[in-house]
């Protein structure tokens, strides 16, 4: 250990787990980003929550900062180091601590992926229901440091909903045991849903006590091909009133030409702008609901084809179109956005935005995606070749603060589920009042007063 720094933590904690070497600098220093050079000062992997307090009470004597990481499948560069900080990895923090029947929960230390939640709850015979596609690499604590939402938001909500308690290694090294677990707590300040979404700001989740479910019903899943952005919220619409609705997805003909490329197969013939993947829970009446909902879409002229899944397999091939996109532009490095609206809000928002990004990037390879059941689109950019990334960037930028603008007339969010982070910072004042902003910076004060958690993020 040539820092002081470092040596003094690695004496005073001889287990500890510290890497240093620059392909793990690199590797634990960034997240799915791509856009900062990584230079963290070191990884720490601690085994358990009393080594973890004792790696932040050294950063509070060492004045280091800390960014709290996870599975780092992170889209706002949250979990990027690229300052000298201290990457506090949760990977070793990685098992089921406790499952309880009769409360129907599951306690987890932070550092489990989403996929082996699951795995859990199932095993159990009960349902952890926040769902989505970076499920086997992304972190349970990750989720809950961004209130991640995913895709069936629609029928259970984001992950603030399942978190029944949280325990916490607050910015000065102390623990808090937040809500313990009770369905019913009316005693103040509810610090659990503070911690939720706060992106390591406010501490590092080092628990949680996941609320469990019935697993699902049997479903089915359709993919529809609609001839124009106005019919999606038609057919959510006429779809939502007749079925119960586990997931309503939408992507455009550009992302479906991307993963196609990236080895998914067709499902429906043709050309088409634009498609959905929903599924629903079945019975016999609900496949009579899903055709008469399928046949009034057509005769409205709103859906011009559809494809039912006759079998798990194929059903997994219609998710794949889907769920593949962002794997499939992730060679392209894309500039994302991650927007929120109200569902009521959508279709004004929608013919205004479409205006606003064909102007606005004239050759560029914009694809959009995303959960428009729930108001939440993602739009990603692609550059083109004969810009550099910077400029690429800057322009990417120039819209985006054109967007912000346009969001807040509509009474949007600049982010939906993907968090703040670095990316967004900037356009935190088009989603948060002054008032707002402030506040949160207090509460920020409290937490952490020396300001070492994740410092950067969220606020400029
Ligand atoms: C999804 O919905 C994820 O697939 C990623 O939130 C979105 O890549 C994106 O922009
Ligand atoms: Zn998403």
């Amino acid at each position: 250990m040539t820092d002081a720094r470092l040596a003094a933590l690695a004496a005073r904690l001889p287990n500890l787990r510290l890497l240093t070497d620059p392909a793990d600098l690199e590797h634990y220093g960034r997240d799915w980003t791509r856009r900062w050079t990584p230079a963290p000062l070191a990884i720490a992997l601690p085994a358990d929550v009393a080594e973890l307090q004792a790696v932040v009470r050294w950063a509070n004597e060492q004045q280091v900062a800390i960014v709290p990481s996870g599975g780092r499948t992170g889209l706002s560069g949250g979990a990027v180091a690229a300052n000298g900080e201290l990457v506090l990895s949760l990977e070793r923090m990685n098992r089921v601590l406790g499952f309880d029947g009769v409360d129907r929960t599951l306690t987890v230390q932070a550092g489990m992926t989403l996929h082996a939640v699951h795995e859990a709850a199932k095993e159990q015979g009960l349902l952890y229901p926040v769902d989505f596609a970076a499920r086997g690499s992304c972190s349970i604590g990750g989720n809950i440091a961004t209130n991640a939402g995913g895709i069936r938001v629609i029928r259970y909500g984001n992950t603030r909903e399942w978190i029944a308690g949280l325990t916490v290694v607050a910015g000065n090294g102390e623990l808090l045991q937040l809500n313990r677990g009770l369905i019913k707590n009316s005693s103040g300040y509810d610090l659990r849903q503070l911690l939720i979404g706060s992106e390591g700001t406010l501490g590092v989740v080092v628990e949680a006590t996941l609320r469990l479910t019935d697993p699902p019903p049997p479903s089915q899943v359709m993919l529809l091909a609609l001839p124009t952005m106005d019919a999606l919220m038609e057919v959510f619409a006429l779809f939502r009133s007749r079925l119960t609705l586990q997931a309503f997805e939408f992507f455009t003909d550009a992302a479906l030409r991307h993963v196609l490329a990236h080895g998914a197969q067709r499902a429906i013939d043709g050309e088409h702008p634009y498609y959905v993947v929903t599924e629903f829970d079945s019975s016999e009446s609900a496949q009579d609901a899903a055709l008469a909902a399928f046949e009034s879409g057509v005769d409205h002229g709103w859906i011009s084809d559809g494809v039912i899944a006759q079998s798990d397999a194929q059903a997994a091939a219609l998710w794949r179109l889907r769920e593949g996109i962002t794997e499939s532009l992730a060679p392209h490095r894309p500039y994302k956005n991650d927007i929120s609206l109200r569902i009521s809000a959508l279709p004004a928002f929608l013919r205004e935005i479409q205006a606003l990004l064909g102007r606005e990037y004239p050759h560029f390879d914009v694809v959009w995606f995303g959960h428009i059941g729930d108001g939440n689109l993602h739009i990603n950019v692609l550059r083109p070749d004969d810009l550099s990334d910077s400029d690429f960037i800057a322009q990417c930028e120039h819209v985006t603060k054109l967007l912000a603008e346009t969001l807040q007339r509509h009474g949007g969010s600049i982010s939906a589920e993907h968090g703040i982070g670095l990316v967004k910072r900037a356009y935190l004042g088009s989603t948060r009042s002054e008032a707002e902003i402030a506040l949160m910076r207090g509460v920020r004060q409290v937490f952490d007063p020396n300001g070492l958690l994740n410092p950067g993020k969220l606020f400029v």
